[in-house]
C-alpha cells in the first residue's frame, strides 16, 4: 500500500535540478559574505519581495525570531494573530530570547486581524504598559487553513500600524502560494511591510532554508542577530543553490497544489460526518473536522494505519496539506481510504 503524506508541504524532497545545482554550486565562507551562491539567492529574494536586502536563514522559525529581535527591544510588546505560527509553534522564542510580551489578537477565518481589533490592541503611552512596537502578520495563514491576506488588507493594516509607529513583520512562509492564488507578484503583497520572510523548504521543495528581507539597515542588524543565534552557515551555498531553483522554477506549479486541495475538499464534503467548508480553501491547506464519534487524534492514528498521514489540530480538527509529491490520483485515493474508515465506524 502506498503511503500518502499530507502532514505538510515541508516533506517535499529536492528536485533533480536542485540536486544538480547543489552539486555544481560555487561556494565560499558566507560569514565573510563570500559565498557567491548565497549572495545570489539573497539578491534574488530581495528583488522578488521588492526589498533592499535579504538574509538567508536556516528556517522560518529562525527568520521570524531574528525579525522580532531586530525590530524590538526587551520589554516591548508584539501583536500577533491568535492563530499565528509565531504564537503557537515557535517555542515562545521571541519571549525567551527577545524578552518581548505577546499580545495575541483574534484572527478571522482567513488569517486577517480586524483593523479595529489591531487599533484597540496598540497600547497608549503610559508608564504602566509595555511599549507595543511590532505587528506580525502571516500570509498564507497556516492555522487558518491557508487563508490569504490580500494586498489591500496588508496595505491597510500596515498603514494603521505605521500611524502608531509600529513596525510590521510578515511571516510569508507560504507567500508564493498567496501570490499564485491571487495572480499578483509577491512584491504587491509585501510592499508596505517592513520585513518579510518566506520559506524555500515548503511547497517550493528546497531541502532547507528561509529568507528574511527588508531594508539594508534592517538586514545589517539582522545579520548580527543571525550570527548570535548560531545561524552563520559558512559554505551555505550548497543549500542556497536549491533555493535559487525553488524561486526560479517551482513557483508556478503551486497552482496544481491548490487545485488538489480543492479536489480534496470537494471529495470530503461528500463523506457523511466530515465537516469542511470548500469556500474557505484558498491555497494548499485543508482544515476539516472529523465526525463526532472519532477525535482528530484517533482519526489521524487510524488513517496512519491506512497509509495516509495527516496532522491533528486537537479536538475534531485535522489538517491536510497538498504539495508536489501528491498527485490527483493520490487525492482520490485519500478520499477513498477516508470513506472506508468512516463507513467502518458507522
Ligand atoms: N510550519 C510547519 C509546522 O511548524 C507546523 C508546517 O508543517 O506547516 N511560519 C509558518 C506560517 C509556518 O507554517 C512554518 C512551518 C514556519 C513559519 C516555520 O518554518 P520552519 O519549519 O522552517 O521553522
Amino acid at each position: 500500500m502506498k503511503t500518502i503524506d499530507m502532514r505538510s508541504d515541508t516533506v517535499t524532497i529536492p528536485t533533480d535540478e536542485m540536486l544538480q545545482a547543489m552539486y555544481e554550486a560555487r561556494l565560499g565562507d558566507d560569514v565573510y559574505g563570500e559565498d557567491p551562491t548565497v549572495n545570489h539567492l539573497e539578491e534574488l529574494a530581495a528583488q522578488v519581495t521588492g526589498k533592499e536586502a535579504a538574509l538567508f536563514t536556516v528556517s522560518g522559525t529562525m527568520s521570524n525570531l531574528i525579525a522580532v529581535l531586530t525590530h524590538t527591544q526587551r520589554g516591548n510588546e508584539i501583536i500577533t494573530g491568535s492563530e499565528s505560527h509565531l504564537f503557537w509553534y515557535e517555542v515562545g522564542g521571541a519571549s525567551v530570547l527577545g524578552g518581548v510580551v505577546f499580545q495575541s489578537v483574534q484572527n478571522e477565518w482567513d488569517g486577517c486581524i480586524n483593523l479595529d481589533r489591531v487599533e484597540q490592541a496598540i497600547r497608549p503611552k503610559n508608564v504602566h504598559y509595555p511599549e507595543t512596537s511590532l505587528l506580525c502578520l502571516e500570509n498564507t495563514h497556516n492555522r487558518c487553513g491557508g487563508g490569504i491576506l490580500t494586498p489591500e488588507y496588508t496595505h491597510a493594516v500596515a498603514k494603521l500600524a505605521h500611524k502608531y509607529e509600529l513596525k510590521v513583520h510578515l511571516d510569508g512562509a507560504r507567500i508564493f502560494n498567496a501570490a499564485v492564488a491571487l495572480d499578483v507578484p509577491v512584491s504587491e503583497l509585501t510592499g508596505t511591510v517592513d520585513s518579510i520572510c518566506f520559506c524555500l523548504s515548503k511547497g517550493l521543495s528546497a531541502p532547507v532554508g528561509s529568507v528574511l528581507c527588508g531594508t539594508k539597515d534592517f538586514i545589517e542588524k539582522a545579520r548580527k542577530w543571525r550570527k548570535m543565534v548560531g545561524g552563520g552557515m559558512r559554505q551555505a551555498g550548497v543549500i542556497a543553490a536549491a533555493g535559487i531553483v525553488a524561486i526560479q522554477k517551482m513557483v508556478n506549479r503551486l497552482a496544481e497544489d491548490h487545485a488538489n486541495a480543492q479536489r480534496l475538499a470537494n471529495g470530503l464534503v461528500n463523506i457523511p460526518g466530515i465537516v469542511v467548508n470548500t469556500e474557505t480553501v484558498q491555497t494548499n491547506i485543508v482544515n476539516f473536522d472529523t465526525p463526532s464519534k472519532i477525535t482528530a487524534n484517533e482519526f489521524v492514528q487510524q488513517m496512519g494505519a491506512r497509509g495516509v498521514k495527516f496532522i491533528s489540530r486537537g479536538g475534531q480538527r485535522v489538517r491536510a496539506v497538498t504539495h508536489r509529491m501528491i498527485s490527483e490520483a493520490d487525492v482520490d485515493e485519500v478520499i477513498e481510504r477516508i470513506s472506508l474508515l468512516i463507513k467502518k465506524l458507522n
